[in-house]
C-alpha cells in the first residue's frame, strides 16, 4: 500500500489529525493495534477547550457536540467543609465544554467511514522504519498475513505506551518525566451529576473530583495510592470514601447508583524533545502525559494535531515544509505551559504521602489565598479555559 501520511493509532489524536487531512484531500491511513470496540470502551476525558471545539468544528464533527455538550462556565473548589465557585467566564471571557472523550472518538470514526477512508483495526507487531529518509514504511501484521505501507509522513499517534516513540534512538531524545505517588480511582454511573459544575476537593484523606459526562451521567474520582488495586473497591466503598470528601451540602445530595465502569489512572507529567525525527512527528500522548486534574491531555492532542494538520498540508501540497520544521519547537512551548498547570493544581489539590505539616500549611494557605484573590483565580481560570493557541 501506499499513502501520503501514514497515522499510527486511532485515539482522539489519530482520528483527528486523518479527518483534518481528508478535509484537504491528504490521503492517509491509520493503523490501529486494537479493535474499535476496545477504543470506544476506554473511558477517558471528559472536557474540552475552546481550542478543541474549534478543532473539532474545523474537521466537521461538531455538529453532536454543540447538541449534546454541556457548557460549563465556572467550577468549584472544595476544602474546609466548603465550595468556592470560580467564574470562568466572568473571569476570562471563556467556558469549557463538558462532552466526553468516547463521544469524540465516536464522531470521528463515524466521519471517517462515511469519507470510506481506510483504518487497519487490530494491527500486530506495527513497526516503523526508515523515517530518517524520504520513504518511510510501516509495517504491521494482521490475521497473520504481513503488510507493509509505503509513505511520505509518519504520524505518532499512539498514546504513551505506542511505538512510534520507542522507535526512535534514545540517544535522539530528551525524556523529562515526574511520576506522583498516587493515582485516581474512577467510576462512572447513570445517576445525576452531584451539582451543577464540577467540583475539585481538597480532603484530609486525599483528593476528589465530581464530574460528569450528561445530565443523567456522572463521573466521579478519589486519590488513591499507587499500590491500591481495582478489585478492592466496591461501589458502596467507592461512594462511602467520595463522600466522605466532599462538603457537608454535596455529600448530603449525593445520589449513589451501580458503577458501569471503575478503573485506577496512575498520575505522570512527561515530555519527550524534540517531538519530530526525520519524516516521523510524535502527537498527543506519544509525546507527552499530564496528570489529569487540570484537564489538558486531550487538549494538547487537539492542538498538537492542528499544528501537525497545517504542516503536513504545506509540505504536501505546496512543498513548503517551514512549518513543519517550527511544529516541535511550537507545540512543545504550549506543551510546557500546560504540563505546569496540571503539576502546580496536583500539587496544590492532592496529599502526598511525604507531607510534613509546614507542606500542609503552605497548601492550605496557597488554596485560601486563591479563592480570595481575584488575580490567582483569573491565572487559574486563564490556563483551565485554555491558553490561546
Ligand atoms: P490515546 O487515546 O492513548 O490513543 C492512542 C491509540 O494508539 C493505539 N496504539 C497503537 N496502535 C498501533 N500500534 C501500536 N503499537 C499502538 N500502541 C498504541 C492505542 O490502542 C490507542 O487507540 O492517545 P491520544 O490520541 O494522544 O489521546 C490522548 C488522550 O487520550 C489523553 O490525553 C486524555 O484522555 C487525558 N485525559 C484528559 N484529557 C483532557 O483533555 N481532559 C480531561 O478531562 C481528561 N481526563 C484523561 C482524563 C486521562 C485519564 N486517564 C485514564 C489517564 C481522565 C483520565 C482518568
Ligand atoms: C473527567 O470528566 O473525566 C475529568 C474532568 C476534569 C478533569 C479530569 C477528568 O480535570
Amino acid at each position: 500500500m501506499r499513502t501520503q501520511v501514514a497515522i499510527i493509532g486511532a485515539g482522539p489524536a489519530g482520528l483527528l489529525l486523518g479527518q483534518l487531512l481528508t478535509k484537504t484531500g491528504i490521503d492517509n491511513i491509520i493503523v490501529e493495534q486494537r479493535s474499535p470496540e476496545y477504543v470506544l470502551g476506554r473511558i477517558r476525558a471528559g472536557i474540552l477547550e475552546s481550542v478543541t471545539v474549534d478543532a473539532l468544528e474545523r474537521a466537521g464533527v461538531a455538529a453532536r457536540l454543540h447538541e449534546e455538550g454541556l457548557v460549563h462556565d465556572g467550577i468549584e473548589l472544595s476544602f474546609d467543609s466548603q465550595r468556592h465557585r470560580i467564574d470562568l467566564h466572568a473571569l476570562v471571557g471563556r467556558s469549557v465544554t463538558v462532552y466526553g472523550q468516547t463521544e469524540v472518538t465516536r464522531d470521528l470514526m463515524a466521519a471517517r467511514q462515511e469519507a470510506g477512508i481506510t483504518t487497519v483495526y487490530e494491527a500486530q507487531d506495527v513497526s516503523l522504519h526508515d523515517f530518517d529518509g524520504a520513504r518511510p514504511v510501516v509495517r504491521y501484521r494482521k490475521g497473520g498475513v504481513a503488510h507493509e505501507i509505503r509513505c511520505d509522513y509518519i504520524a505518532g499517534c499512539d498514546g504513551f505506551h505506542g511505538v512510534s516513540r520507542q522507535s526512535v534512538p534514545l540517544t535522539a531524545t530528551q525524556l523529562f518525566e515526574r511520576v506522583y505517588p498516587f493515582g485516581w480511582l474512577g467510576i462512572l454511573s447513570d445517576t445525576p451529576p452531584v451539582a451543577d459544575e464540577l467540583i475539585y476537593a481538597s480532603h484530609e484523606r486525599g483528593f476528589a473530583l465530581c464530574s460528569m459526562r450528561s445530565r443523567t451521567r456522572s463521573r466521579y474520582y478519589v486519590q488513591v495510592p499507587s499500590s491500591e488495586r481495582v478489585e478492592d473497591w466496591s461501589d458502596d466503598r467507592f461512594w462511602d470514601e467520595l463522600r466522605c470528601r466532599l462538603d457537608p451540602q454535596s455529600a448530603q445530595s449525593l445520589v449513589t447508583g451501580p458503577s458501569i465502569e471503575k478503573s485506577i489512572a496512575p498520575l505522570r507529567s512527561f515530555v519527550c524533545e524534540p517531538m519530530r525525527f526525520g519524516n516521523l512527528f510524535l502527537a498527543g500522548d506519544a509525546a507527552h502525559i499530564v496528570p489529569p486534574t487540570g484537564a489538558k491531555g486531550l487538549n494538547l492532542a487537539a492542538s498538537d494535531v492542528l499544528t501537525l494538520a497545517d504542516g503536513l498540508v504545506a509540505a504536501c501540497r505546496h512543498d513548503d515544509k517551514r512549518e513543519l520544521d517550527a511544529y516541535s519547537a511550537r507545540c512543545l512551548r504550549r506543551i510546557w505551559k500546560a504540563e505546569r498547570f496540571s503539576w502546580w493544581l496536583t500539587s496544590l489539590m492532592h496529599r502526598f504521602p511525604d507531607a510534613d505539616p509546614f507542606a500542609l500549611r503552605m497548601q492550605r494557605a496557597e488554596l485560601d489565598y486563591l479563592v480570595g484573590s481575584e488575580a490567582a483565580c483569573r491565572a487559574l481560570a486563564e490556563n483551565y479555559v485554555g491558553l490561546p493557541y
